[in-house]
C-alpha cells in the first residue's frame, strides 16, 4: 500500500468522517510520534468549511478510550453476562471458521449476516464481508433500519436519490427544513441555512418537536407525528385553489397531475388541520409561501418517514418542487438523498457472482427480534444459527429489544460481533473481534448530504491487536479455505475497486476528496431518473405492485386518543452529542447529554402529577423503559420525546427507548417505524426523593 505519509511518523494526515450523517467531513489527523493528538476540519473541504461537530472533534478521545476493545475476546461466563476472556487470534479465527463451517455445512443460510452503518466507508462496510457472505450462502440482510421508505419514496417520484446540491441552499429564498434537526444531525447544512437567512431567506420547520432547530427559525408548524403526507396534500390543496402552479413545467416534466390534482382537493386545509393538529392558518401561510417565494427548497430528513407512512409522505413532499416549478432553480427543489450520485461498482466490490446459482433468503434487519426467535419451517427456512455482528449495535438500536434480547439470548445462536467497544450487543457474543477506528484503516466514500467522495488514509498504526474490519473477514475467508483472488484483494486495492466514475483517484490522494462532474440544477429541465423520465406523482411501478399509484396519507398504526390505555405517541429523535448509539460511552459526550430523559408537555405532566426530575415509567405492552422526565414547551401536547438512542446498561432500568418501539414496517421499503409508538407515562420516583 502507498500512503501518502509514513504511519506512525509525524503528519497532517487526510482522513474522512465515516459516520453515518449526512455531512461526511474531511478530516486532518495531526500525528505526533505515532500517536493522533487533534482530530481537526479540513478547511480546503468546501462542505466542511474546518468544522467539525462536537463528537468527532473528540474522536481522539474515542479512539484512546480506555474501554477499546484492543484483542480477540471469548465469552468466559453464562451469556450476556458480560464475562469474556483474551484469547489469540488465531484461536478465534480458527473456532469461528469451525463453527460457521459446520452450521453452513446443514444449511448456509442459516448463518445471518448483521451490519449497519457504524462506518459508512465503501471498503470497512461491505466490500469483503459481502463477498465472504457471499461466498458462504448466508442469508441476505434487507438494510431497512433508518432510510429505504424515504428513499423508496425517492425512487417512485424523483427517480433516484437525487436533488438540490447541499452548497446553493445558501441561495434560497425559502427554505422548509422538513423532519429535520439540522443543528444536531446535519450541522454544516445548518450553516448554509443560516447564510441564507443572512440573505433575507425565510426559514420554516416542520416537526413535532420545537427542536434546537426549530426555535432558530421564523417559523415552526408543530404538526403530529405521521402527519406530514395530510400536510403536503392539503399544501396542494391551496396551490391548485390560488392557482400558485407552474403549469409549463406540470405538462413538461410530470406525470399524473390530474389524478394527483383530484386526491389534493379532498385535503381542504380545515381537513389537514385537524389530521396534523395545526391551525387552518398556519398552512395557508406556508401554502402562500411555498407557492410565492423563489427560489425555494426543502431539507427534507429521514426523521418524518420513520413512521408507517412514511414512503407515501416523501412521495407527496416530493411532488412540491415539481407544481411550482421550483426545479428550475439551481437553489431550489427538494434534498433528502443524494447518495443516488455515486455511481460504484458493485458487483466489483460486493461480488454476488460468487453466490453462483444460490438464491439466499433476505432477511430485514428491521424484524431481527422476530426472526431470531422465529424456528424453522417450510416457508421460513432454516432458524438463524449463527449471527455477525458488524458496524451496528442492534440491541440498542432495532426496534422491540425485548425480542431482540431474547434472540440473542438463546443459548443455540453462535454470536461474533466486530466492534470497539463492549456495547450492549457484545455483551450476548461469543467472540468479539477487536475492530480498528478510521484513524487506523483506508477508506474511501461518498456522502448522502454532499456530492463529493473522500479518501480516508491511516494516520495510525492499529491499536494493540485490532484489525480492519476488511482484514478479519480476509483472514475468515483463509480458515474457509476460500481461494477465489477477490479474498487477497488489500485495502488499497478496494478502495480503487469503489472508486465512482467521473473521480480520479490520483486527486483523492493528492487533496483527499474530489467533487462529482454534476450539473448544477438536475431537474431544470425535466430529465428525472424514472421510467418516464417525468417527475412521477402516478407512479405506474407501484401501482404494478398492487400499490396506490398515487401518494396519500397513511395514518400510524399507533394513533393514541385521550381515554386510551396508552395515550401519548412517542418519538424518540437523535441527542445532539451521540450518534445513534455512538459516543454513549465517551465520558465528556454523555456529561453534555446529561442522563436519559423524557420530554414532555406541561398539561401531560400536571395531568399525571409528573415534575421536572421526576423518575418515570414509560410503557406499553411491549416493555417499560425508566427515565428522568423534563417537562418542557419542546414537547406538544399528546407528544413524548425519548431523546438518542441510550446504551441499555446506562438506563435506569438496563433498557432505552427501543423497549417500547414495535417491529411494524413502513408503506414503502419496510422499514422500521420507530416513531410511530403508542406509550403511557406514569410517575415512579419524585425528584424529592433520593434516585438510587
Ligand atoms: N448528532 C447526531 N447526528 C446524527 C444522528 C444522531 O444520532 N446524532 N443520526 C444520524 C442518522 S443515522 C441519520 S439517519 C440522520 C438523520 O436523522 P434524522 O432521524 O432525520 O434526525 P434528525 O434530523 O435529528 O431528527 C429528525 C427530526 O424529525 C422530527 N420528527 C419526528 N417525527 C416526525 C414526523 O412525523 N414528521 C416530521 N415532520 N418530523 C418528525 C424529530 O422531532 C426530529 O427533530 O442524522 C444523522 N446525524
Ligand atoms: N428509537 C430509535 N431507534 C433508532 C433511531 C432513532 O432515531 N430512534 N435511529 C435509527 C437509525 S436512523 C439508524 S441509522 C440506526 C443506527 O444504528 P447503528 O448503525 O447500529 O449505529 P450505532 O448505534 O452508531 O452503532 C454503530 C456501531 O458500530 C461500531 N463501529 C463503528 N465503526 C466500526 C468499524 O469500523 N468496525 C466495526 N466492526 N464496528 C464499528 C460502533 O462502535 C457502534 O457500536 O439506529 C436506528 N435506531
Ligand atoms: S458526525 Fe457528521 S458533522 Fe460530525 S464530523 Fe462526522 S460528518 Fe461531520
Ligand atoms: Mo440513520
Amino acid at each position: 500500500m502507498s500512503a501518502s505519509h509514513e504511519i506512525g511518523a509525524n503528519a497532517v494526515v487526510r482522513g474522512l468522517c465515516p459516520h453515518d450523517c449526512p455531512d461526511t467531513c474531511a478530516l486532518l489527523t495531526t500525528v505526533e510520534n505515532g500517536r493522533a493528538v487533534k482530530v481537526q476540519g479540513n478547511p480546503a473541504h468546501k462542505p466542511t468549511d474546518g468544522v467539525l461537530c462536537t463528537k468527532v472533534s473528540r474522536y481522539t478521545e474515542r479512539t484512546y478510550h480506555p474501554d477499546r476493545i484492543l484483542q480477540p475476546m471469548k465469552r468466559s461466563g453464562p451469556k450476556g453476562s458480560g464475562q469474556f476472556e483474551p484469547v489469540s487470534w488465531d484461536q478465534a479465527l480458527t473456532d469461528i471458521a469451525q463453527r460457521l463451517g459446520q452450521i453452513a455445512a446443514l444449511s448456509p443460510e442459516s448463518v445471518l449476516p448483521y451490519s449497519y452503518g457504524g462506518t459508512m466507508g465503501w471498503v470497512q462496510a461491505e466490500s469483503m464481508a459481502s463477498r465472504f457472505f457471499h461466498k458462504l450462502g448466508a442469508s441476505l440482510l434487507d438494510r431497512t433500519i433508518c432510510a429505504s421508505a424515504g428513499g423508496e419514496g425517492l425512487l417512485y417520484t424523483l427517480g433516484a436519490k437525487n436533488g438540490l446540491k447541499t452548497e446553493f441552499f445558501a441561495e434560497s429564498k425559502l427554505i422548509l427544513i422538513w423532519g429535520s434537526n439540522s443543528i444536531t444531525s446535519n450541522v454544516h447544512f445548518w450553516r448554509l441555512a443560516q447564510e441564507a437567512k443572512r440573505q433575507g431567506a425565510k426559514l420554516i420547520c416542520i416537526d413535532p418537536r420545537k427542536s434546537e432547530t426549530a426555535e432558530k427559525c421564523h417559523v415552526h408548524l408543530a404538526l403530529r407525528p405521521g402527519t406530514d403526507a395530510a400536510l403536503a396534500l392539503s399544501l396542494m390543496h391551496e396551490l391548485v385553489v390560488n392557482n400558485w402552479l407552474d403549469q409549463d413545467y406540470i405538462e413538461k416534466y410530470t406525470l399524473g397531475w390530474d389524478a394527483l390534482r383530484e386526491r389534493a382537493l379532498q385535503w381542504p386545509p380545515e381537513k389537514a388541520a385537524q389530521v396534523c393538529g395545526l391551525d387552518v392558518q398556519q398552512i395557508r401561510d406556508l401554502a402562500r409561501d411555498w407557492g410565492s417565494v423563489q427560489p425555494a427548497a426543502i431539507r427534507l430528513n429521514y426523521g418524518m418517514q420513520r413512521v408507517h407512512g412514511g414512503g407515501n409522505a416523501v412521495r407527496a413532499i416530493a411532488c412540491l418542487p415539481a407544481l411550482t416549478g421550483a426545479w428550475r432553480h439551481r437553489a431550489g427543489g427538494l434534498l433528502l438523498s443524494s447518495s443516488g450520485n455515486f455511481n460504484i461498482n458493485k458487483q466489483a466490490l460486493y461480488r454476488p457472482d460468487l453466490l453462483g446459482t444460490r438464491r439466499p433468503r433476505t432477511l430485514n434487519m428491521s424484524t431481527l427480534g422476530n426472526d431470531l426467535n422465529r424456528k424453522a419451517s417450510a416457508e421460513w427456512g432454516p432458524a438463524v444459527q449463527a449471527i455477525v455482528v458488524y458496524n451496528t449495535n442492534p440491541v440498542a438500536v432495532a426496534p422491540q429489544s425485548g425480542k431482540v434480547v431474547q434472540g440473542f439470548a438463546r443459548e443455540d445462536l453462535f454470536t461474533v460481533v466486530l466492534e470497539h467497544f463492549q456495547t450492549d450487543t457484545a455483551d450476548w457474543a461469543d467472540y468479539i473481534l477487536p475492530a480498528t477506528t478510521q484513524l487506523e484503516h483506508w477508506d474511501i466514500q461518498g456522502s448522502y448530504g454532499h456530492t463529493d467522495v473522500l479518501l480516508n488514509q491511516p494516520a495510525i498504526a492499529p491499536l494493540g491487536q485490532s484489525k480492519p474490519n476488511s482484514e478479519i473477514f480476509r483472514l475468515l475467508a483463509q480458515r474457509m479455505g476460500y481461494t477465489e483472488a477477490c479474498f487477497e484483494d488489500d485495502d488499497f486495492q478496494l478502495c480503487q475497486t469503489a472508486l465512482p466514475e467521473g473521480v480520479d483517484f490520483s486527486e483523492l490522494l493528492a487533496n483527499g476528496f474530489a467533487t462529482l462532474p454534476l450539473t448544477d440544477a438536475p431537474f431544470a429541465s425535466g430529465a428525472f431518473p424514472t421510467p418516464s423520465g417525468k417527475c412521477e406523482f402516478f407512479s405506474a411501478r407501484l401501482q404494478a405492485m398492487g400499490l396506490d399509484g398515487l401518494p396519500d396519507h397513511i395514518p400510524n398504526y399507533e394513533v393514541p386518543q385521550a381515554g386510551d390505555r396508552y395515550s401519548l405517541a412517542m418519538i424518540s429523535p437523535p441527542a445532539r452529542n451521540f450518534l445513534n448509539s455512538s459516543f454513549v460511552n465517551v465520558q465528556s459526550l454523555r456529561e453534555m447529554e446529561g442522563e436519559p430523559l423524557l420530554e414532555i408537555n406541561a398539561q401531560d405532566a400536571a395531568s399525571r402529577g409528573i415534575q421536572s426530575g421526576d423518575v418515570v415509567k414509560v410503557f406499553n405492552d411491549r416493555g417499560e423503559y425508566h427515565c428522568k422526565a423534563k417537562v418542557s414547551s419542546r414537547a406538544r401536547e399528546g407528544v413524548v420525546h425519548g431523546l438518542g438512542v441510550w446504551w441499555r446498561k446506562m438506563g435506569l432500568n438496563g433498557s432505552n427507548v427501543n423497549q417500547l418501539t414495535s417491529q411494524l414496517l413502513t408503506d414503502l421499503g419496510r422499514a422500521s417505524v420507530f416513531y410511530d409508538c403508542q406509550v403511557e407515562v406514569a410517575l415512579l420516583r419524585p425528584s424529592s426523593l433520593k434516585a438510587d
